[in-house]
């Protein structure tokens, strides 16, 4: 990286502050409103990491070339990436909050939940101009894995702290800082039913352009240990292991849990990040309007997640992360016996450690 720009927002001026502080994550596409292709931030070379890269097993799911990574299975072409982020590309920092999930695990909400929390007294939630009602989730909070896999993971350095970012990376693939907590960077993870995660990964790789893939393809890859960013027991247990060693440093969320309460989350997310809604908040609805802003039905409804794509390697419709939003679709999808037989594997995976999915 030779040319980080200077953090402007697309409204002009610096970020907002608070009370001399920073009032919260600025909505990074406001913060940098470049395309990834455009020539105004240079890519930092990861041609160093082609070696490691390269000396790494390599397979083929659904379509798509995959790299084993220290046990884990992460894209390709997010390999080298990957490599950069966590020798040093990422500079975590006291104050960080970073949103960790394995894909389809409910990211898109909990980015929303946690962007909306945090940057609440810049932006309240119930505001006609609020980012979350003009930009993507996706587009408010930073997704480390890609900004690092198009050598541009620098520009978060530019963001003003507080930062609020999202990776699925497995804990022990991130900086060691992060993975043994001296960066004061703390991390909000969401694990959800994986019945019905690979459920939801099949319908949103189908409206992207697999059409001809099947349910059954996805559903081994979860059995095996091969899917994306898999093994989902092992993705899952360190961050639940690290959630039991230190509450405090890692706040460990289940979809299910927050679609029982969602007021409930987000004031435990407040509480969380250390900025606790007042009564004078709660008394105004502060936490309602959160969760109505981020509410499937709100999203899926603004324009900026009705249209348009993301991604670098492949597009995804901004629409395809928002379907049905429930617990215990896969019944519709699956038989009773692959369900038996996938919550039998991770029962094994996950024995002794006291987590039960
Ligand atoms: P990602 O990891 O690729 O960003 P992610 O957001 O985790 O995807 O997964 C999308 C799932 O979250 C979808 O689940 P489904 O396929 O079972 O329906 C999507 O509907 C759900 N989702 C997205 N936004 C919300 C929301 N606001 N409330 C509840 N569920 C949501």
């Amino acid at each position: 990286m030779t040319n980080t720009p200077e953090v402007v927002l697309a409204s002009g001026g610096a970020p907002p502050r608070h009370d001399g502080r920073a009032a919260g994550p600025v909505a990074f596409k406001d913060a940098f409103a470049f395309a990834f292709a455009a020539g105004d931030v240079d890519a930092a070379p990861l041609e160093q990491y082609d070696a490691v890269v390269s000396a790494m097993p390599a397979r083929v799911s659904h379509g798509t070339k995959m790299r084993q990574n220290q046990g884990y299975w992460v894209l390709d072409a997010f390999a080298r990436g990957a490599v950069a982020m966590q020798r040093g590309g990422f500079a975590p920092r006291a104050g960080d909050v970073l949103i960790a999930s394995l894909p389809k695990s409910g990211t898109t909400w909990l980015r929303a939940l946690a962007f909306a929390t945090m940057a609440r007294r810049a932006s309240p939630p119930a505001s006609p101009d609020h980012p979350l009602r003009r930009l993507n989730p996706h587009d408010c909070v930073p997704y480390l894995d890609m900004l690092f896999a198009v050598g541009r993971g620098a520009v978060v350095d530019a963001l003003p702290s507080p930062r609020l970012m999202g990776t699925h990376m497995a804990l022990s693939l991130l900086p060691p800082t992060v993975v043994d907590g001296t960066s004061g960077c703390k991390i909000i993870y969401i694990c959800r039913d994986q019945k019905d995660v690979l459920v939801s990964m099949w319908h949103f790789l189908k409206r992207n352009g697999r059409q001809d893939l099947s349910l059954q393809e996805v559903y081994d890859s979860f059995c095996e240990g091969t899917c994306f960013q898999g093994p989902v027991w092992d993705h899952i247990l360190e961050y639940w292991k690290a959630s039991n060693e230190d509450p405090a440093r890692v706040l460990f969320l289940r979809y299910e849990q927050v679609l029982q309460d969602p007021a409930g989350t987000v004031r435990e997310l407040a509480r969380f990040v250390g900025q606790p809604f007042t009564g004078a908040e709660e008394d105004a609805g502060a936490v309602a309007d959160i969760v109505e802003l981020c509410s499937l039905e709100s999203l899926r409804s603004q324009r900026a997640n009705r249209e348009g794509a993301q991604g670098v390697f492949a597009k995804f419709s901004h629409e395809s992360y928002f379907r049905k939003g429930v617990a215990g679709d896969w019944m519709s999808h699956m038989s009773p016996e692959m369900g038996e037989r996938l919550d039998g594997i991770l029962r094994e995976r996950l024995d002794g450690s006291g987590l039960v999915l």
